[in-house]
C-alpha cells in the first residue's frame, strides 16, 4: 500500500516513516501540501493519505478538500488527520473536509498501524466496488459506460475507432445454445483485448475499440487483422461447425469530436458492413 506523510515536522516524518517503512509500506514524506498533492494527483497507486493540519504550501484541510476534489469516486483513496489537538471541533473539520479519520500527532505506531489496517480494508473494498462497477463479467473488457469514460480521456484525432458487432450471433444462439454463445463472445473479447488497451463491451454481442493508430488507413488493417483472427477461431471443442464472424466500422475521431459522435458514425459503418455482406471492415 502506498501511503503519501504530509508534516511540517521532519522529525516526526523520519521517525513515522521508519516503523511505516520498517512494517513494509511504501511511503513517501512531504514537508509541503502542494508537492504531496501533486504526487496524490500523479500516482493513482497512492491510496492512504495522511497530513497534519499546517504543513507548508496549504493547510492540511485544503489538502484534504483538494485530494479529495481530484479523486472522487474514480479511485480509492483513504486520508487521516493527525493533529495534536484532539478538541471535538477540530475533528469534526477535518471529517468535513474530506478525512475518514483522525489520530493524534504524533502517532503512536501501534494505533497507527490499526488505522492503516482499516485504510486497507476501505480501500479494498473501493477497489472492488469500482471494478465491479467497470468491468464487464462475462469478458473482461470495459463496460458500456467504463469504455466512453475511458475512451473520452484518449486524446481526438490521436486515434481511430472500431465499433463491430458478431454476425447473426442469434443463429449462434439457437443453433448451439445460450452458452456457447457466451463462449463466443468470451472468444471475441479476448481477441479485442489483445488489439488494444481501451476495450468495451457495449452490450449483447457489440464491442469497441479504441484504435491506436492515427492514420484511418492503419486502423483498418488493424481491424482487418482482428477480423480473420475472429474468424479464424476454432470452437472444435462445443461443435464442429460453431464459427464466428464480426462485421466492423471503423473512423478516424475528430480533433473534438466527442466519444458518442465518433461510435455514432462507427456505428453507420457497421451497418453498411452488415448490409453489404458481414464478415468486413467498412470505413
Ligand atoms: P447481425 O448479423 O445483424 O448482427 O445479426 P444478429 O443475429 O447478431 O443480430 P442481433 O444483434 O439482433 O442479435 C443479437 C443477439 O444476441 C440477441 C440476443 O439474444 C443475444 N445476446 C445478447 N447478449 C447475449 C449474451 O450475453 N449471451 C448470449 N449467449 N447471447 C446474447
Ligand atoms: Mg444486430
Ligand atoms: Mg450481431
Ligand atoms: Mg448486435
Amino acid at each position: 500500500m502506498k501511503i503519501v506523510l504530509v508534516d511540517p515536522s521532519r522529525l516526526i516524518l523520519k521517525v513515522t516513516s521508519g516503523y511505516l517503512a520498517e512494517t513494509g509500506y511504501d511511503v513517501v514524506a512531504f514537508t509541503d501540501a502542494t508537492e504531496a498533492l501533486a504526487h496524490v494527483q500523479a500516482d493513482a497507486e497512492v491510496e492512504v493519505l495522511v497530513t497534519g493540519l499546517e504543513p507548508h504550501g496549504l493547510s492540511g484541510l485544503d489538502l484534504c478538500r483538494l485530494a479529495r476534489d481530484f479523486v472522487g469516486a474514480r479511485r480509492a483513496l483513504h486520508v487521516i488527520v493527525m493533529s495534536s489537538s484532539s478538541e471535538s471541533r477540530r475533528i469534526a473539520e477535518a471529517l468535513d473536509a474530506g478525512a475518514d479519520d483522525f489520530m493524534s500527532k504524533p502517532p503512536e505506531p501501534e494505533e497507527f498501524l490499526a488505522r492503516l489496517r482499516v485504510a486497507a480494508r476501505a480501500t479494498a473494498a473501493q477497489r472492488e466496488l469500482l471494478r465491479l462497477a467497470t468491468v464487464d463479467g462475462l469478458t473482461g473488457l470495459l463496460n458500456r459506460r467504463a469504455f466512453f469514460e475511458a475512451a473520452e480521456q484518449t486524446p481526438g484525432q490521436a486515434c481511430c475507432l472500431t465499433m463491430f458487432d458478431i454476425d447473426r450471433f442469434k443463429q449462434i444462439n439457437d443453433s448451439f445454445g445460450h452458452a456457447a454463445g457466451d463462449r463466443v463472445i468470451a472468444a471475441v473479447a479476448r481477441e479485442a483485448a489483445r488489439q488494444g488497451d481501451v476495450a468495451g463491451r457495449l452490450g449483447g454481442e457489440e464491442f469497441a475499440l479504441v484504435v491506436p493508430e492515427r492514420r484511418l488507413a492503419d486502423a483498418i488493417d488493424l481491424c482487418e487483422d482482428l477480423r480473420a483472427r475472429i474468424a479464424a477461431l476454432s470452437f472444435a471443442d462445443i461443435h464442429r461447425d460453431l464459427a464466428a464472424t464480426c462485421s466492423f466500422g471503423v473512423v478516424a475521431r475528430g480533433e473534438d469530436e466527442d466519444i458518442g459522435a465518433a461510435l455514432q458514425r462507427a456505428d453507420i459503418a457497421l451497418y453498411a458492413a452488415k448490409t453489404s455482406g458481414r464478415n468486413r471492415v467498412v470505413a
